[in-house]
């Protein structure tokens, strides 16, 4: 395996097809990002995610979640699309509009979380999981490609089955076991995140301990999955958005400080890095 430091963000870019917004584009080009969770005490993550995906660029944005929280979550926010979803087959349809999805922030991890999880994993549509959708993965691990898979530490743990001071002890072993057994490319988060496509392990430079509040993870997901939707290939959202995700915090810490950093204030911000 390479290890090799992330490039700078001009350099990224250089490598990156960031679509432009052309006179005459309509949101038709931009994807649709369908994202799943917000169980019950945690539509919060959902809503993040989708912010986050919002301010990425994607032309469309929905989210399904329980039917009784369907309405709340876009209030404030009417741009989000939410489907309150009980069944595999409501969920089906929504998935064959959607160009990329998005599962796990707040999905939680009961029978309703494991029957959108198994829907999706029964598709072929590019998928980025992270928080509990990779809490259920560990009961099941499969390996897939064109998928994206965002542990923390704690959910990396569960993907190893093994604990939390195992992985920190050697992170760059414990991401290479996770992306081999699991493919696709796969992170593992943390203060210097790596970024690993199979072959290359990359060391993000960007991020402070600002970010260590909730809902960080679930703007990093809906952010990936945003630029997927806009047509980055997965190393490319996965790179660039771990790259912005760090970034955006660090500008508002040098502006307002560390401490108090939420994990809403990065979409506004997240946008104009990426304009
Ligand atoms: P320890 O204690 O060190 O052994 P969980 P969660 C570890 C949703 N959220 N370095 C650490 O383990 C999410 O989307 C909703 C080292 C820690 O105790 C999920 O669906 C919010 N260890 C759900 O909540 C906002 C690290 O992991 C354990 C580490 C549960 O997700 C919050 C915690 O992980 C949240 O996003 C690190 N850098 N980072 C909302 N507003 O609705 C984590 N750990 O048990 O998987 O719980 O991450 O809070
Ligand atoms: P989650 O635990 O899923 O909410 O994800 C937390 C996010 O914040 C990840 O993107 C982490 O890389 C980032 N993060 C948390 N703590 C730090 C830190 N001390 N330094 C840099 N990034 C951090
Ligand atoms: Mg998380």
């Amino acid at each position: 395996t390479v290890i090799a430091a992330m490039p700078p963000f001009a350099l990224l870019l250089d490598k990156i097809d960031l679509p432009r917004r052309a006179r005459i584009a309509h949101k038709g080009h931009f994807g649709h990002v369908l994202l799943i969770g917000g169980n019950l005490g945690y539509t919060g993550a959902i809503r993040l995610a989708g912010e986050a995906a919002l301010r990425s660029g994607a032309g469309l944005v929905s989210i399904a979640t329980r039917a009784v929280y369907s309405s709340l979550i876009n209030i404030g926010r009417p741009e989000l699309m939410c489907h309150g979803v009980e069944g595999g087959e409501a969920l089906q349809d929504l998935l064959d509009k959607a160009s990329v999805v998005v599962i796990g922030p707040g999905l939680g991890q009961d029978d309703w979380a494991r029957e959108m999880l198994n829907i999706v994993l029964a598709s072929d549509k590019p998928c980025v999981l992270d928080a509990d959708a990779l809490n259920l993965l560990a009961e099941q691990p499969t390996r897939r490609e064109n998928w994206i898979l965002t542990p923390h530490p704690g959910e990396a743990a569960r993907l190893l089955g093994c604990n939390t001071r195992q992985i920190s002890s050697d992170r760059f072993a414990a991401l290479s076991d996770i992306q081999s057994q699991y493919g696709g490319n796969c992170l593992l988060k943390g203060a210097g995140t790596l970024i690993s496509n199979g072959e290359t392990v990359y060391v993000g430079t960007t991020g402070n301990p600002g970010m260590a509040s909730g809902g960080m993870g679930d703007v990093l997901s809906g952010l990936i999955g945003g630029l997927l939707a806009q047509g980055l290939s997965l190393e490319q959202a996965t790179m660039l958005g771990v790259y912005v995700h760090g970034e955006a915090a660090d500008s508002l810490a040098a502006e307002f400080g560390e401490r108090g950093l939420l994990a809403g204030d990065l979409p506004e911000q997240i946008r104009k890095l990426l304009n």
